[in-house]
């Protein structure tokens, strides 16, 4: 096989920014002011990302690497032969590219928001595993996923898609569901779907790896408002606001806040927001799964087999769903 290189991208229609701004600015002006989580992604948020990944609080990356790595043999028995590995999120591709040293992978389908980013990633891969095809997505979470045109090009690869992280905890349950099920519509009979996930724990636990010692969430969520600065032209102050993580074990989701130090007025384009002091902007839900739960809303998703891969402590899950 002859892999294309440089490998392919393809974009696909990404939100307006009109669109984009117009429903960050009404997030903004709502009571409860709220901002979505994919505005923490600029660069310089995906490097604090990387640097949150890395510390003693956040347990979830290092948990869910020693899950895999445990599981690594039996779970790679399981996926079907001659698959197309499709890396949703795909970052820098390491979780990914770790798999792909232990499955017969013939392609991999990079899909992620940053083009820049996307285009490094398949170059890396491509050189690391010349025989495989590597292709990428560029394309945002939030709205349908359709991949269908890329995936159905080669009809003898089977998909798995591989969405690692606990990623689909930022998203609310009801927008959870819809993704899965968009996933379980691009598998076809025989593709698979190798998911992480986080469980619920003690809250001090949970919130502790919202809110580490180093102060390193602290400066990913206040940088949100650098990044609006630049991209809606606000004149938010990011010290004026302060960090905090709580977790309700009502809704069993972690909730990111930046909340306002003293009272001050915002300016948003045309428009002015204050805020008092004590007043907070919601940046982030990250939603923790008890494992009968998620096996609940993966069978809602239209999945029929699901195995499920623990660490001893039961802090995480990795689920492989077919369907
Ligand atoms: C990307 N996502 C799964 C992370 C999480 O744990 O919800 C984002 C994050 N926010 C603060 N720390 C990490």
């Amino acid at each position: 096989l002859c892999a294309p290189f440089p490998p392919q991208i393809h974009v696909e229609a990404l939100e307006d920014p009109a669109e984009r701004n117009a429903s960050l600015l009404a997030g903004l002006l709502q009571p409860r002011a709220c901002i979505s989580p994919k505005h923490l992604y600029d660069a310089q948020g995906c490097t604090l990302y990387g640097a949150i990944c890395q510390l003693d609080e956040y347990y979830p990356t290092r948990t869910e690497a020693a899950i895999f790595a445990r599981h690594r043999h039996e779970i790679a028995d399981l996926l079907p032969r001659h698959c197309q590995w499709v890396d949703l999120g795909c970052g820098d591709g390491a979780k990914a590219f770790d798999w792909l040293e232990h499955v017969a992978a013939a392609r991999y389908v990079g899909v992620d928001i940053a083009e820049d980013w996307l285009r490094d990633t398949l170059e890396r891969g491509a050189k690391r595993f010349p025989d495989a095809e590597f292709v990428g997505i560029v394309t945002d979470f939030t709205r349908p996923l359709s991949l269908a045109h890329v995936l159905d090009a080669v009809d003898d690869y089977t998909p798995v898609m591989f969405y690692p992280g606990s990623s689909i905890g930022n998203f609310e349950p009801d927008e959870a569901l819809a993704l899965l099920r968009a996933m379980r519509r691009h598998l076809g009979r025989d593709g698979r779907l190798l998911i992480g996930v986080d469980a619920p724990k003690e809250p001090a636990r949970l919130e502790a790896a919202y809110d580490d010692a180093l102060g390193v969430t602290a400066a990913f969520n206040r940088n949100v408002l650098r990044h609006i600065n630049r991209t809606l032209g606000t004149d938010f102050e990011p010290a004026a606001f302060a960090h905090r993580a709580v977790f309700d074990r009502e809704r069993s989701r972690i909730e990111m806040h930046l909340v306002a130090l003293y009272p001050q007025t915002v300016t948003l384009g045309h428009a002015q927001r204050r805020f008092e002091a004590g007043e907070f902007i919601v940046t982030e839900h990250s939603y923790k799964y008890a494992p009968e739960r998620f096996v609940e809303l993966l069978s809602q998703a239209g999945f029929g087999r699901i195995d499920r891969f623990s660490d001893e402590r039961g802090w995480f899950n990795v689920f492989l769903a077919a369907p």
